[in-house]
């Protein structure tokens, strides 16, 4: 399950992302740029012979060899007498830069230099039968590789659990049944009870409400609540956010979330609708499933997966009772919070859903 914050653009999810992301990327990068040196350096004996006698080559051959930054103790003479000729020295270097180049595949899974990873498979598809080519969306085009770095960079656990939201259905049903008559009520909508649910989780747990510093030293604690929330689209996935939502009432979260996800089907977002999240929601609510692997929206710490309720049996301590039970998929960047806060933050979640009582505790 794939989220992206835009930030530029219809969906220009990352440019903050990726600039607050830039140094663990190069980070990251470091170590793979060291090791062409260090496969250089392995692959200089390759071929090779280390005599540890002073080389016999003439000085022509030496200047060449100098040109080059060959040691001539490591190459081997085929002349008369063991002379290093120019060919000789040709040679040792086309066998250093090719043994450096076949290194990385060499070193594949046990390098732990970056991405060692095979070629994209490249098929002519049509000699297994028809096919038609579509070109991804715009917005699938920036997203895409906004979620591949989110997905490789940040490790990644998914939390899942189920709420009781037997009563709280039962309320938002009954509470949009009473204003049916009135054309200018706001629907309630199970998102909107679920984001005002999950900024007491963040007040109550500020670690997932933060964002890692750029070198990944420190966290930003937020003091705002700002949600984003996926909405489905036409032409792809945008994550349109309700800010400061700690001030604001279910039903204004409600209106604000059917405008927003008006103007996402139409295209219409402005940049500034998709920015500044500092938590984000994907309901999958409306369409089934039980729970999926939401992937964190970089440089979000945490992203709450919802999936379609469903009546289940739940045993009481003395008998089964029928009760609407919602899965949750808290998927949470390991680096900052770890197994037993991502468990705890679900169960708070869980505990306010199924009674919202519990926020003005
Ligand atoms: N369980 C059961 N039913 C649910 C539910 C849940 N958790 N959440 C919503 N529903 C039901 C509602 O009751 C409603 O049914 P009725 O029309 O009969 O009342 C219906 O689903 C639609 O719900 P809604 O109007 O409240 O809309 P929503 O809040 O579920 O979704 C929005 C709004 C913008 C999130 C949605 O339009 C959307 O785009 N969803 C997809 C998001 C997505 O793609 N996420 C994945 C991202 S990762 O790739």
């Amino acid at each position: 399950m794939l989220v992206v914050e835009a930030s530029g653009g219809a969906a220009a999810p990352a440019a903050a992302p990726a600039a607050a992301a830039a140094p663990a990327a190069a980070a990251a990068a470091a170590p793979a740029a060291a090791a062409p040196v260090a496969a250089a350096a392995a692959a200089a004996s390759v071929g090779s012979v280390v005599t540890g006698k002073l080389a016999h080559a003439s000085p022509s051959i030496r200047k060449f060899a100098r040109e080059l930054g060959v040691d001539l103790g490591r190459v081997a003479g085929s002349g008369p007498k063991g002379r290093i000729t120019q060919q000789d020295v040709q040679n040792y270097v086309k066998g250093a830069v090719a043994a450096s180049l076949a290194a990385p595949v060499a070193a594949k899974g046990g390098s732990g230099s970056g991405m060692d990873v095979l070629p994209w498979p490249s098929l002519d598809f049509s000699k297994f039968g028809p096919t038609e080519l579509l070109p991804l969306s715009r917005i699938k085009k920036i997203s895409g590789p906004n979620l591949h770095r989110n997905w490789v960079m940040i490790p990644h656990v998914t939390q899942f659990d189920e709420a009781d939201i037997t009563e709280l259905e039962e309320f938002r049903v009954s509470s949009n049944a009473a204003n049916a008559k009135n054309k200018d009520a706001i629907k309630l909508t199970m998102l909107a009870f679920v984001i005002k649910a999950s900024v007491a989780a963040l007040k109550k747990f500020p670690a997932f409400n933060a964002s890692l510093d750029a070198n990944g030293e420190n966290l930003i604690l937020k003091q705002y609540y700002n949600i984003g929330f996926a909405a489905d689209t036409p032409n792809g996935l945008v994550v349109p956010v309700i800010k400061d939502a700690d001030k604001k009432g279910v039903a204004q979260i409600a209106k604000e979330m059917g405008e927003l996800s008006a103007q996402a089907r139409e295209g219409k977002l402005k940049p500034t609708d998709m920015q500044g999240a500092s938590f984000t929601i994907s309901s999958l609510g409306g369409i089934g499933g039980t729970h999926f692997t939401p992937i964190v929206n970089a440089p979000e710490v945490a992203i709450l997966g919802l999936s379609k309720a469903s009546m289940k049996p739940v045993w009481d301590g003395k008998a089964f009772q029928p009760r609407l039970m919602m899965g949750t998929s808290l998927s949470y960047d390991h680096r900052v919070v770890d197994g037993a806060m991502g468990a705890r933050f679900a169960v708070y979640l869980g505990e306010v859903l199924a009674d919202m009582r519990k926020i003005l505790l």
